[in-house]
């Protein structure tokens, strides 16, 4: 795809041969062994049509024993493999990028059992996170992550990103709701972490590994999760501020005044509301009359609708005494409240219909957090629609760069300098979405050499022939930083 790094084959995979196809569907049958062109293309090509690889085989197995013989038999006879969840990550991690065979863990969907007295479920990693938040959620409980992408993704890809999200500042990250896991490694060892204890200092906690893994140390076949208990009461407000100081301090005061029922706190300039406003069917301005320049999307949870809604009313009574809102809006209903968060979960796919979009993810400090956006936006001038948004509650930045096409001199105006800038800044060149494919070149910028050389030994030991999702996360020996 455009902009990409150049990276040269490993010459140590195999082709795919017929034999393999033919060894595959002994394994799985004819269902669950894809090879028509049209639904070879969809799994080969990523959610943001940037990243396209060319792979001759999708795999759907339907049980561990079936993910275990297929990496057996790859590991084996070197097969290179992508492992695959609802395709909606955003760094170039899900798709081949030669013709690495994809192995698709969507027909993995079985919810195993969910304990109603702890809140603990434990289900295959092919489930999408939206039916498991409807299932958990008919038993009064949430799931402790929330994404844009729910209708699609699945709690395999999310454990396997390390996905954040508009929970995270109230439910913390999957590293610490995320209990136990099944993993096949790239040899076919089936290994079996999934333990349901919220407490188990046994030795380390290999689990941790795989949270976050992006499919280069293992596959995750089942997730043993604990959610939280589903709350009485909600409530959304969408607020106006005129500058970034003052976003900061209402995120300030409402951690003050809200404290405990404060559930999410995201923000969005007002050039990401006006491409949402215009490229999204069933949006509206929430604060039509506004015309500010940040929006806050602050979000309570708690147990007493009276007691909640005491606190949110003096949380927006003093921020408006103190000048640090101009206006706000408190959802009436529950439609309101979610065409608030409509508003904020369609960034990410308004910015895709402008042409070509660069993504970058960042955890910066918060005080220096919007100046990327200001200084993006005069060094690309009218080159390109500069917008910034994000989870601030976590102090991450979506730095979201639209122009009509996908282009290498304006993408060499953008990297390195966002890379070097969050570095210089001590942030983080990916806060929730990983490195994939996009950032396996930039690791460096926030991880040491001494520190990769671990990862890289980690590799070696759980997957020495390299076969799981090669060329993501670390830097390929091979690689040549040519930009295509
Ligand atoms: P995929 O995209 O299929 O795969 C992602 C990575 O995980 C790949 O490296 C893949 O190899 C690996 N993988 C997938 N399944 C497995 C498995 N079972 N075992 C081993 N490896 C596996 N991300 C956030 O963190 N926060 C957000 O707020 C957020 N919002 C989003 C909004 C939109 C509209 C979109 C399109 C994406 C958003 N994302 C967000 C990014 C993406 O949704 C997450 O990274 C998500 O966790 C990916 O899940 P998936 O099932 O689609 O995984
Ligand atoms: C979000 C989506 C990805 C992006 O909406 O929180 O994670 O940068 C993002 O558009
Ligand atoms: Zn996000």
């Amino acid at each position: 795809a455009p902009g990409h790094s150049r990276v040269v084959k490993d010459r140590r995979f195999a082709e795919l041969k017929d034999v393999d196809i033919a060894h595959f569907r002994q394994i799985l049958g004819d269902k669950g062994v894809v090879v028509d062109s049209d639904e070879l293309k969809v799994a080969n090509t990523d959610w943001m049509n940037k990243y396209e690889g060319h792979s001759q085989l999708l795999l759907r197995p339907r049980t561990t024993q079936q993910v275990s013989e297929i990496l057996q038999y790859c590991y084996a006879g070197r097969l290179a493999v992508v492992p695959q969840g609802g395709n909606t990550g955003l760094v170039g991690g899900s798709v081949p990028v030669f013709d690495e065979v994809i192995l698709n863990l969507g027909a993995m969907n079985k919810i195993l059992n969910f304990d109603e007295a702890s809140g603990i479920l434990v289900c295959e990693a092919g489930c999408i996170l939206e039916s498991l938040d409807n299932y958990v959620g008919s038993r009064g409980y949430v799931m402790p992550l929330d994404l844009g992408a729910k209708g699609s993704c699945q709690i395999g890809g999310n454990v396997s990103t390390n996905a954040g999200g508009l929970r995270l500042l109230r439910y913390g990250s999957l590293h610490g709701n995320v209990l136990g896991l099944e993993v096949v490694l790239a040899d076919g060892t089936v290994l079996d972490l999934l333990g349901t204890l919220r407490k188990d200092n046994t030795g380390y906690d290999l689990k941790q590994l795989f949270i976050g893994g992006e499919g280069t140390l293992g596959v995750v076949t089942k997730v043993s999760i604990i959610t939280p208990p589903k709350l009485a009461s909600t409530n959304v407000a969408f607020l106006a501020c005129e500058d970034y100081v003052s976003c900061q301090k209402t995120f300030a005061q409402a951690k003050l005044q809200l404290g405990e029922i404060l559930s999410a706190f995201e923000f969005l300039d007002r050039y990401a509301l006006d491409v949402v406003l215009k490229h999204l069917d069933g949006t509206r301005d929430p604060l039509p009359d506004s015309k500010q320049h940040f929006y806050l999307l602050v979000e309570t949870t708690g147990s007493n609708q009276l007691h909640d809604k005491e606190k949110l009313d003096a949380f927006l009574e003093s921020a408006i005494e103190q000048g640090l809102i101009t206006d706000g809006a408190v959802a009436q209903d529950i439609s309101q409240a979610a065409s608030f968060w409509k508003v904020r979960e369609g960034v990410a796919e308004a910015m895709g219909k402008g042409g070509a979009v660069y993504k970058y993810d960042l955890s910066i400090p918060l005080k220096d957090l919007y100046t990327l956006v200001e200084d993006m936006r005069s060094r690309l001038k009218d080159s390109a629609t500069v917008v910034g948004y994000g989870h601030m509650g976590d102090g991450n930045l979506h730095l979201n760069i639209m122009a009509p096409k996908y282009d290498n001199e304006l993408l060499a105006q953008i990297e390195p300098y966002v890379y070097e800038w969050t570095a210089a800044a001590k942030g983080s060149i990916s806060a929730e979405h990983g490195l994939g494919f996009m950032k396996a070149k930039a690791i460096h910028y926030s991880k040491s050499t001494a520190a990769v050389q671990v990862m890289e030994g980690f590799k070696k030991l759980l997957d020495p022939r390299g076969i799981l999702n090669p060329y993501k996360v670390l830097p390929s020996p091979s690689e040549s930083h040519v930009i295509s």
